[in-house]
């Protein structure tokens, strides 16, 4: 039909990240007021409300509603994405982690607050987390969603922060620091999957789930994730290289001086940038069988990732 030959209308990305993210920084802003005792809620505040891109929760609407689900199902899962992306970088700021001074272009939570602060605001947010995505009344909707649901989200996160996702990641991370050989690849793979990729696989499966998409669906945005994940690290490796070599002028960059293993010092540059193109490429295969206008958020956000400048 006529209606079929037309191409598909202009999806405003930039706009739709804008409004998502306003959405999601009201919601925080309202989900951590300043109780007592004020210094620790003044110390989640501050490194939730610090900035960032909200990629995490903007995520997990986003799949949401590809499945069918409303924005208000989404926010609770969006807001505990966001707190665990923030308490996990609280604690990987501290001094025994890698003791960073700056962090969303500010000193980071143990520098303004003190280190026992920083240990107790990383921790709160932890709870914080799971006391919004379990209760039924942080839900903006009535009724809130099947508690089946909330009850496989709550799985899905603990499973992706614990042991065997996130703090697996870092484990593996701070191990493989400060050896003298290179990390095999299937290794640096590992801390990118577990680092990176399973908060934003969570992201994006939570809205899946409690929106309600089907199995299926939610393993293909699985796949999807799984794919964006590994994508923004091996970007950050070829950004780090390409930047630092236009800031020097010459050809080898700092990443390629420092000890850090990065895909570039494995693969190579040309290699690196191939791998980054396939991984996208396999995310959107993962959103084929959605509505393409309906998948429009998913596949900008792959792009913005894989094209980003930063
Ligand atoms: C979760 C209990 C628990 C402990 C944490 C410290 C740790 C274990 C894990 C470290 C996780 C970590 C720092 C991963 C790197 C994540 C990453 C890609 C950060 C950059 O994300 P962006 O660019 O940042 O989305 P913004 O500031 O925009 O949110």
């Amino acid at each position: 039909t006529k209606d079929r030959m037309r191409p598909p209308p202009e999806f405003d990305f930039k706009g739709y990240m804008l409004t998502k993210a306003a959405t999601v920084n009201r919601a925080l802003d309202l989900a951590v007021p300043l109780a007592d005792p004020r210094r620790i809620h003044e110390a989640m505040r501050y490194s939730l409300l610090a900035g960032g891109k909200r990629v995490r929760p903007i995520l997990c609407v986003a799949s949401c509603e590809l499945v069918g689900g409303s924005e208000a199902f989404a926010i609770p899962p969006a807001l505990a994405v966001e707190m665990i992306h923030t308490m996990s970088l609280i604690h990987d700021d501290l001094p025994c982690m890698d003791d960073d001074d700056l962090r969303r272009g500010k000193p980071t939570c143990h520098r303004a607050f003190g280190e026992a602060i920083a240990v107790l605001a990383g921790d709160a947010l932890l709870s914080l987390a799971f006391r919004i995505l379990s209760n039924p009344n942080s839900y903006p909707s009535s009724p809130s969603p099947p508690s089946s649901r909330i009850v496989r989200s709550i799985s899905e996160l603990a499973f992706c922060v614990g042991s065997e996702g996130l703090v697996a990641g870092q484990v593996v991370d701070i191990e493989s620091t400060g050896v003298s050989e290179s990390v095999p690849i299937d290794r640096l793979e590992y801390i990118h999957l577990h680092k990176t990729a399973a908060l934003l696989e969570a992201s994006v499966v939570l809205g899946a789930i409690i929106g309600g998409g089907s199995d299926s669906q939610v393993e293909k945005l699985r796949r999807y994730a799984r794919c964006i994940g590994l994508l923004f690290q091996v970007v950050d490796d070829i950004l780090d290289v390409t930047k630092s070599s236009q800031e020097l002028g010459k050809t080898a960059g700092k990443d390629l001086a420092s000890d850090k293993t990065t895909y570039p010092k494995l693969i190579g540059l040309e290699k690196s940038r191939e791998f980054a193109e396939e991984l996208n490429h396999e995310a959107k295969q993962q959103l084929e069988e959605f509505d393409s206008e309906k998948a429009a958020p998913l596949v900008h956000l792959a792009n913005y990732i894989a094209y980003r400048q930063k």
